[in-house]
């Protein structure tokens, strides 16, 4: 409880003021004080994730001088689900995590873990830009978090140091790392291999150290990580869409003026469109290079996508239940339309 007080007494400081204003004290009226608006993300500078941020702080600066943008990548403030707690307690402004950590505040956002439910970007984008994606992003203010829009992080596929993967039987005993998601756990159980789940910021160690045989990464995440300095193979399983929630504290955003808000939220959606646009360059053109590095990327026939599609879909009863089998069902539907 101590460390909470602590952490929420350091929130009320998050103000910077601009140029030297104790010198004109008495003189000249003293400049708007700024507000901090800190982003933390697991990812680093290079990834089409942080280029999105530096475009949401450029647009943002366009619109309001009365908020500073500062930016960290690497989970230097801290991994997906301690950056979201700093969120609630007020002690972190904003973050952008994949959607599966979110489960542990949200179980609704299960709807997006169920392994080949969206056939391509376009049907996510449909579902998540669409009245399903906002209502979920709306329930966030329950648990003290305003979600703004979603960007992308990208079809998963695996990879592994030893084993090129064609079939489940292949991936037989793999120690793999995945989100800490329910749902991922079990769609790898049920694949055959041995999930292990960890934060995104031991990885890259864990790989290196052989504590995991492998982890599933869109391909931007699995180049700009560097992941095949520590892994000889990747498998387009393209296993699960994976969104990301661009998110800042509830506390912040009522703290903000309407103009404010309005700038917040206009140039979130800017960055979201150029992120996405770069995430796709990047996830259509960065397997060549991977194979560059000495990687070997391997592409699946439909048939043995298929027996990957089989055996994790066999996991979709046991998530698929109350409020999650609604949306699912929904979701469903939709994107049959
Ligand atoms: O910046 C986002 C990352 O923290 C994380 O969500 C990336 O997909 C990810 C993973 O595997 O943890």
């Amino acid at each position: 409880m101590l460390v909470i007080a602590a952490l929420a007494g350091c929130a009320g400081n998050n103000t910077a003021t601009e140029g030297e204003v104790d010198k004109n004290a008495g003189n000249a009226p003293a400049k708007a004080e700024k507000r901090i608006m800190r982003i933390g993300i697991g990812l680093n500078e290079d990834h089409p994730q942080f280029k999105g941020l530096e475009k949401f702080k450029e647009e943002l600066n366009k619109r309001v001088d009365t908020i500073e943008v500062q930016l960290f990548a690497n989970s230097q403030l801290g991994d997906d689900r301690s950056m979201m707690e700093g969120l609630q307690l007020g002690t972190q402004e904003g973050t952008c995590p994949s959607t599966a950590p979110i489960v542990g505040f949200k179980e609704e956002f299960k709807v997006f873990d169920f392994p080949f439910l969206f056939p391509n970007e376009e049907a996510a984008d449909k579902i998540l830009d669409g009245p399903i994606g906002q209502e979920l992003l709306d329930s966030l203010s329950e648990v003290g978090i305003k979600g703004l829009v979603y960007w992308e992080n990208g079809f998963r596929n695996l990879t592994n140091r030893e084993v090129p993967v064609r079939t489940p039987e292949d991936m037989k005993g793999l120690k793999i790392r995945t989100m800490e998601n329910p749902v991922h756990l079990a769609a790898f159980r049920a694949l055959g291999a041995n999930p292990t789940p960890m934060a995104f910021g031991e990885l890259f160690t864990a790989l290196q150290q052989k504590t995991v045989d492998g982890q599933e990464n869109p391909i931007a995440t699995i180049y700009y990580n560097k992941f095949y300095e520590v892994q000889g193979y990747t498998t387009l399983t393209k296993h699960v869409y994976s969104p990301f929630v661009f998110m800042i504290s509830q506390k912040f955003w009522d703290e903000s003026t309407p103009e404010e808000q309005d700038a917040i939220m206009e140039a979130a959606k800017i960055a979201r469109d150029y992120e996405r646009k770069l995430n796709r360059e990047a996830n259509q053109t960065l397997a060549k290079e991977l194979e560059k590095e000495g990687m070997e990327v391997i592409e699946l026939t439909p048939e043995q996508q298929a027996a990957f599609m089989e055996k994790a879909q066999t996991i979709y009863p046991e998530f698929a239940k109350g409020k999650v089998a609604d949306l699912l069902e929904r979701v469903q539907a939709e994107l049959k339309k």
